[in-house]
C-alpha cells in the first residue's frame, strides 16, 4: 500500500517536529550559499531563532529573479566538486533557472519520485514508458530515476514521434505511461488513423499526467479514450522536478510531500498566509536538498489546501489542481513561457515593427502558439520570398528561446488591435473542457 509507510502515514505532529528539525538543518546549510549568506547576515537571521515552523513567516522570500540575477552559482550551498548534476530553464535572452543536485539529492528525489508513483498504484510489475523530453528538462531523468527506484521496467522513449511511440508500447506491452496530458489526444488520433484502439490493442492500465493545467474534464477523456487511470502529477524544477506532488488512488487531490517540502498558501498581493482552505500563491522551501536549499521559494503557482484527511491514510496535505498564476507565464506543450521572452526575441530583429500578438489556440487537438507580429512601415515590398526567410527566422529564434515551436505571422502596421489599457499580449483561446 506505501512506499514508506512510516514517512507517509506519519502522525501531523511527528510530522511537524520533522519539518523544524529539517528546516534548522536547511537554513543552516543555505547560509553556506553566497545568497543566503548575505541576505541572512544582513537581515540577522540565524537557524537557531526557529523555534517552532511557522517562524518561517519571519524569513524573506525567494523569488526566480533572485535566481536569475545570481545565476550560475550565487545558490551553491556546497562546494563544485560535491555537485553531481544540474537541471536548467533554457533561454537565450534572460539568464536560465538552474538547479544543482548532489549525491544526496538525486537519490532523495529518485526516492521521492518512486514514493509518488507507488502511490499513484504504479508497481515494479508495470512497464513504464516515459514519454518526456530527457535533457535538462526534469520530466526526463527524473522521471527514470524514479522508475528504476521502484523497479520497473523502464522504457525512456524521449517525447515525440507517435507512430514509435506506438510501436514501443506494442512491442514491450506498456502497461504505463507518462506524458503531458494535452499530447494525448494527438496520440490517441495516431492510434485511430492506425485503425488501432488502445482500450483493445495495449495492455496500457495507468497513465501520469502533469506539467500543465488540466481540468477534471480532460482526465476524464484521457481515462476513456484509453482505458486508463489517469493521475495528475505536479512539479517545478526549482523543487527538483516531478515528485513534488502526485495524487493517490483516490484521485482526491495531489499529497504534497511535506517531509521534503514545508508549504505555505499566501495572498499574492498582501504576501501574508490565506485562512486554511483558500487559494492563493504556492510557496515552498525545500526540507531535505543540501547543494542548492531554497527557502519561501514563490512558486507562482495558484492552489489551495484540500480540508480534511485523505481515506488513503496518507497524512501528507493535499493540494488541489493549480487554477492558474500570479505572474504571466503560460504553459504550452509542457514549455514555460514567458511573454518577455518572446519581445526580447522580437526586439533584435530590425524588420520587425512595435507591436505583436501571442494567440495560444488548440489546432486539430494540438496547442498551437501563434505569434502575430507587425512588421516595420514600408518594409514589405512584394516579394514573397522575403517575407518567408523573414517568418522563418523569427520562427527558429522564438524556437530557441523557448523550446516550443511556433507559428508566425508576419503582418501589416497597424493591423493588431490596440487595447484602451495595458497591452494586451497573451490571448489564451484554448479550451481546457
Ligand atoms: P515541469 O517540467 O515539472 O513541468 P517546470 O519547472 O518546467 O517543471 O514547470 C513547472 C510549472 O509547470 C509549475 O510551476 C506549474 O505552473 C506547471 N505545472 C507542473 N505540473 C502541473 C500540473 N500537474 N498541473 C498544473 N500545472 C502544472
Ligand atoms: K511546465
Ligand atoms: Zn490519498
Amino acid at each position: 500500500m506505501y512506499w514508506e509507510r512510516e514517512f507517509e502515514t506519519l502522525e501531523r505532529n511527528k510530522l511537524r517536529s520533522l519539518q523544524l528539525e529539517r528546516l534548522k538543518r536547511t537554513v543552516k546549510q543555505a547560509i553556506q550559499s553566497p545568497f543566503y549568506k548575505e541576505l541572512y547576515q544582513r537581515k540577522g537571521i540565524s537557524a537557531d531563532r526557529l523555534r517552532h515552523v511557522e517562524a518561517i513567516r519571519e524569513l524573506p522570500f525567494t523569488t526566480k529573479q533572485d535566481l536569475r540575477e545570481h545565476f550560475p552559482y550565487g545558490f551553491l550551498s556546497l562546494p563544485k566538486r560535491d555537485i553531481i548534476r544540474l537541471h536548467s530553464s533554457s533561454g537565450t535572452t534572460g539568464n536560465p533557472t538552474v538547479i544543482f543536485h548532489n549525491r544526496h539529492d538525486i537519490s532523495s528525489w529518485a526516492n521521492l519520485m518512486a514514493r509518488s508513483l507507488y502511490c499513484a498504484g504504479v508497481r515494479d510489475t508495470d512497464v513504464f514508458q516515459n514519454i518526456c523530453g530527457y535533457g535538462l528538462f526534469t520530466g526526463g531523468l527524473g522521471f527514470q530515476y524514479g522508475i528504476e527506484r521502484l523497479g520497473c521496467l523502464s522504457i525512456p522513449a524521449g517525447a515525440g514521434n507517435s507512430l514509435r511511440q506506438i510501436k514501443l508500447m506494442q512491442d514491450y506491452g506498456t502497461t504505463a505511461i507518462h506524458a503531458i496530458p494535452s499530447y494525448l489526444g494527438r496520440l490517441y488520433e495516431v492510434f485511430q488513423a492506425e485503425g488501432l484502439d488502445p482500450r483493445k490493442d495495449t495492455d496500457l492500465r495507468l497513465f501520469v499526467i502533469g506539467a500543465e493545467p488540466h481540468t477534471e474534464e480532460q482526465r476524464q477523456r484521457i481515462e476513456d479514450m484509453f482505458g486508463v487511470k489517469a493521475y495528475n502529477s505536479f512539479g517545478l524544477s526549482e523543487m527538483n522536478g516531478p515528485g513534488v506532488a502526485f495524487e493517490c488512488t483516490e484521485q482526491a487531490g495531489l499529497h504534497i510531500w511535506e517531509d521534503a517540502f514545508l508549504i505555505e498558501i499566501i495572498d499574492p498581493e498582501t504576501l501574508e498566509p490565506v485562512p486554511d482552505g483558500e487559494f492563493g500563491e504556492l510557496v515552498m522551501t525545500t526540507l531535505d536538498r543540501e547543494a542548492m536549499p531554497l527557502i519561501r521559494y514563490r512558486t507562482r503557482d495558484i492552489t489551495r489546501i484540500i480540508p480534511g484527511v485523505c481515506a488513503c491514510g496518507r497524512t501528507h496535505a493535499r493540494l488541489d489542481r493549480i487554477t492558474g498564476r500570479s505572474d504571466d507565464m503560460f504553459i504550452v506543450k509542457g514549455c514555460n513561457v514567458f511573454p518577455m521572452q518572446i519581445e526580447g526575441v522580437l526586439l533584435k530583429v530590425p524588420e520587425v515593427g512595435s507591436d505583436y500578438l501571442i494567440t495560444l489556440e488548440r489546432i486539430n487537438g494540438v496547442d498551437e502558439m501563434i505569434v502575430e507580429v507587425e512588421v516595420k512601415k514600408d518594409w514589405f515590398n512584394g516579394d514573397i520570398a522575403r517575407l518567408d526567410r523573414l517568418s522563418k527566422f523569427i520562427t527558429h529564434q522564438i524556437r530557441d528561446e523557448v523550446l516550443t515551436k511556433p507559428i508566425v505571422r508576419l503582418v501589416e502596421p497597424g493591423s493588431i488591435p490596440k487595447s484602451a489599457g495595458k497591452a494586451v499580449r497573451v490571448l489564451d483561446k484554448r479550451v481546457f473542457d
